[in-house]
């Protein structure tokens, strides 16, 4: 049975055939252009970067590989992963093989353990995601192969490794820092038989074996999966891992950018502004009130978590996906309740506003009501769900960019006085 290196042995080298022939003939061809306002506004929509992962449409939204997210939300997140790197959903023999692959690699070194346990108790579970990640890097088998000469076409191959060991082991250690940064108790070993997100689930120790908490985990971490080359975790990502730097040093760099509440941290945001109005309000306010404390959070100069998108133009239909999800298993929570509530209410106000360029809802709106549903009230944990997710798109897109042989990545800066000039 051909496992991914197999598969993409047969497809990387084709793709690399494609761009370079691509490039050499039509190298010249102008495909996007930049206007002064552009350099300034962090190069929104400067189309300068290559990702075939998956592409995010403004009216559409995630499309993976050609398949519209929503399509995919049933999916198990190995399936998604091996969608990104393949272009194709496994068959069952190929999704087993990979489960296995994760099986036999996600034995988490102890020295992990350690360090997490050295952090300051009140570390952001975000840095000790990142620093566990580091703290591997040290296993890197692209740094061996590159040490040892291997060839450039090849770079993409221990890449690959490195993907699946540290996908592999992020289960694990994302549980294990919950129940450690929490006081939940021992960590949970994992069950080899289970799949990524059961085994997430049952080592989260959450939910007490409901089978709608491992689905609910499944779906959360197919959900996040990737958002193509342009958002803040991947373009750090993709730039770290263009120096050959290895993926333990890529993906955290990337992960660190997650840890921003204009990216990743916006769910963490987001929980905590709903938490802080119910309190206030003493439950779910009218509308008019809510309207009334939107305003006095813009009024102080604070965004308004999980609204607005560089890309989206309509509401995100991931946002859509987890309301569905909440509809269906638990339509009379206060949380969820007031979550819908905001829908109603903050898009109509941010348009009054008249800054934003998207008032709609993206993923971090809805996000976190699930989690809390489930007793997961810790909201500061709630990236590190984002970001085991997360890893699979910036893995992926890593792998294919080595097998693209892609050059380091070096835009060229200007300076104001430049800009002037082109007036
Ligand atoms: N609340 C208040 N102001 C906003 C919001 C919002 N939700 N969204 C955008 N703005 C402001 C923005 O700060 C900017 O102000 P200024 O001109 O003073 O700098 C102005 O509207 C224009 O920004 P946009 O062109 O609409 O958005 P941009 O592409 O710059 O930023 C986000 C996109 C997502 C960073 C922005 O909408 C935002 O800060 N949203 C809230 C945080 C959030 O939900 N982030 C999660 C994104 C998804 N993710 O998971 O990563
Ligand atoms: C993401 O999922 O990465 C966010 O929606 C941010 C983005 O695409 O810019």
């Amino acid at each position: 049975m051909p496992n991914l290196r197999d598969i993409l042995g047969r497809k990387i080298p084709a793709w690399a055939t494609e761009l370079r022939e691509m490039v050499n003939e039509h190298g010249d061809t102008v495909v996007s252009e930049v206007t002064l306002a552009q350099v300034y506004r962090g190069m929104r929509g400067v189309k300068g970067l290559l990702c075939n992962t998956s592409l995010v449409e403004p009216e559409k939204g995630l499309v993976v590989r050609g398949i519209p997210i929503i399509e995919l939300t049933e999916r198990l997140p190995e399936e998604i992963f091996f969608l990104l790197l393949t272009g194709d959903l496994p068959d069952s023999a190929a999704l087993t093989k990979l489960q296995g692959e994760y099986s036999e690699r996600g034995e988490v070194p102890s020295y992990v353990w350690d360090v997490l346990e050295a952090m300051p108790v009140d570390s952001h579970p975000m840095t000790m995601l990142n620093l566990a990640i580091l703290s591997m890097q040290r296993e890197s088998k692209f740094k061996k192969a590159y040490d040892s000469g291997v060839k450039k076409p090849n770079y993409w191959v221990s890449t690959l490794e490195d993907a699946l060991d540290l996908l592999a082991r992020l289960p694990e250690i994302a549980a294990g820092i919950y129940r450690m940064r929490y006081e939940k108790g021992p960590r949970i070993e994992r069950d080899p038989d289970l799949d990524w997100g059961g085994n997430f689930a049952r080592m989260l120790g959450v939910g007490d074996d409901d089978p709608v908490f491992a689905d609910m985990i499944r779906f959360y971490l197919t959900i996040h999966c990737d958002h193509e080359g342009g958002n803040v975790s991947a373009f750090t990502c993709h730039v770290v891992n263009s120096t050959l730097s290895d993926l333990y040093y890529a993906v955290s760099a990337g992960l660190n950018g997650l840890a921003g509440p204009l990216h990743g941290l916006a769910n963490q945001e987001c929980l905590k502004f709903v938490l802080c109005t119910l309190e206030r309000f003493a439950g779910v306010p009218d509308d008019e009130q809510l309207k009334e404390e939107v305003w006095d959070t813009l009024h102080s100069g604070k965004v308004i978590p999980g609204y607005g998108h560089s890309v989206l133009r309509v509401t995100d239909p991931r946002f859509e996906a987890f309301r569905a999800f909440e509809m269906k298993h638990f339509p009379e929570d206060p949380v969820l309740r007031l979550v819908s509530r905001l829908f109603a209410v903050v898009p109509d106000v941010l348009k009054e506003h008249g800054k934003v360029t998207s008032p709609w809802p993206n993923i971090d709106a809805a996000s976190g009501a699930l989690l809390y549903h489930y007793g997961m009230t810790e909201f500061n944990y709630y990236t590190v769900l984002f970001a085991v997710s997360r890893a699979m798109g910036l893995c992926a897109q890593a792998v294919i960019s080595r097998g693209m042989m892609e050059p380091i990545t070096r835009p060229k800066s200007v300076e104001t006085s430049w800009l002037s000039d082109q007036i």
